[in-house]
């Protein structure tokens, strides 16, 4: 959940200054009622280093987030060089009775894919496929490396005894499907900005870029001295390139000779928080979000965008502050889309395929309305299960490709049901959008207007 800038276009900002300055920030709209977490100061005096200061309350019920730049139409090699954090909110009262892992049994495992030139410094491609329309941009980043907290495929000395990881896939296109090589199984507690209300063990986690999973892998039950962290996710996701020798590998833990003095008074507790249940009847108002992605005629990626319209059209998604809202995602593409929704959390409810897929795309191209195309009638398909470690509230929601994925949405606090201490009606407001931050970057992203 980044900070949100003022509403740019793409072009507007590559548009030369007449004074470049690299360091320069937008100023920030009046002081009045605007949320404390957009607030920000720019320092007039130009001999001094320009400051931006961004304000957090903190009162998210406890959650693994993380925070990155947001330049709109640039986020993408903003990330690639480096801009971006973990973020917890702890909440002591809540978790302290947990008795989960803790302190250096506790870490953060920041995954990317990258590619490096022969010095070391990072690469990326800036030849677009189609440089007549766009003369840099590629649908997707995937790099050959994977990183983990900086390094390229490490390794960590563990003790035979329980550790918490808080996994965040922090690709900008490249999704992870996540195994041990020896089949040890992680128990997930977490998904971005959730605990489950129960954990749930699973042999493997898809992780989308922008979702985190927390999860608790017990060394103890290992029956090898080392395991190596797989992903089998193809690229693009899901019909790309199989994951090869570099890229299915993510890291190695290398396991202490067990000893018996040696004490783990963690535990795994049962029942972790009891937060609402999604529920279609909840909501007041049913959105339908179609997603498009346009080809050129040698069937090449152009652009992509949400319900057709270009992120500076008006805004068109107008939730209630502290409503609860369906909203209908329809992934007209050949790939899957993590769809991030700035402020609100939501969750998966059901997931269908689309049957005669193509007379429904035709359709949507020529009319952009799910109603008038009469979704119902080609929304009848198989349905796939919601896995249950994504069954929470959360920040990122992947999309299916041919499918129609029902989310419930919530513009509230969940924990508390309660609204907001700020005012999100003012201005700049905010955004969702494709976490593949090359799709964010152009330009898979629409204003999301919070009116009272
Ligand atoms: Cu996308």
């Amino acid at each position: 959940m980044g900070p949100h800038r003022p509403h740019r276009h793409p072009k507007e900002r590559r548009r030369p200054h007449r004074r470049p300055s690299p360091r320069r920030c937008p100023r920030a709209p009046e002081r009045r009622q605007r949320p404390r977490l957009v607030h920000r100061r720019l320092l007039r005096d130009r001999s001094q280093m320009d400051q931006s200061h961004l304000h957090y309350p903190n009162i998210l019920h406890a959650a693994n987030l993380w925070y990155h730049d947001h330049a709109l139409g640039l986020t993408r090699a903003n990330l690639l060089a480096g801009l971006i954090g973990a973020y917890n909110i702890h909440n002591d009262d809540v978790e302290t009775p947990f008795d989960l892992p803790y302190d250096k049994y506790d870490r953060h495992l920041i995954i990317v894919d990258r590619s490096f030139n022969v010095d070391g410094s990072l690469y990326m491609n800036s030849t677009g496929d189609n440089p007549t329309i766009h003369p840099e941009w590629q649908p997707e980043y995937f790099g050959e490396a994977i990183i983990v907290n900086g390094k390229a495929w490490p390794y960590l000395k563990v003790k035979r005894r329980r550790y918490r990881f808080r996994i965040l896939n922090a690709s900008n296109a490249r999704y992870l499907h996540l195994s041990l090589s020896n089949g040890l199984q992680f128990t997930v507690i977490g998904s971005d900005s959730s605990y489950l209300n129960t954990p749930v063990a699973t042999p493997s986690v898809l992780l989308a870029p922008a979702e985190i999973s927390d999860v608790v892998i017990d060394f103890s039950q290992s029956t090898t001295n080392e395991i190596e962290l797989l992903n089998d996710a193809p690229y693009p996701y899901p019909t790309g390139s199989p994951a090869g020798p570099l890229n299915g590998k993510v890291m190695k833990f290398m396991l202490a000779q067990p000893d018996p003095t040696q004490r783990d008074n963690s535990t795994i507790p049962l029942k972790q928080v009891n937060y609402p249940l999604p529920s279609a009847t909840d909501a007041t108002v049913t959105r339908y979000i179609a997603m498009y992605e346009y080809l050129s005629p040698a069937g090449l990626s152009t652009h992509l965008y949400i319900n057709g319209k270009r992120f500076e059209d008006p805004a068109t998604e107008t939730p209630k502050v502290g409503s609860i809202e369906l909203w209908e995602v329809i992934n007209l593409t050949g790939d899957n889309h993590p769809l991030h929704i700035h402020l609100g959390l939501f969750q998966r409810i059901k997931v269908q395929q689309l049957v005669n897929l193509t007379d429904f795309q035709n359709c949507m191209s020529a009319n952009n309305d799910a109603v008038a195309c009469n979704i119902s009638r080609y929304a009848t398909g198989p349905t796939m299960a919601v896995p249950e470690y994504e069954k929470t509230w959360k920040n990122v929601v992947k999309m299916e490709p041919g499918y129609v994925t029902s989310v419930i949405v919530r513009f509230n606090l969940v924990d508390q049901k309660s609204q907001y201490p700020f005012d999100p009606t003012a201005e700049p407001g905010y955004v969702y959008h494709c976490h593949i931050l090359d799709h964010e970057d152009n330009a898979m992203i629409r204003p999301l207007k919070m009116v009272a």
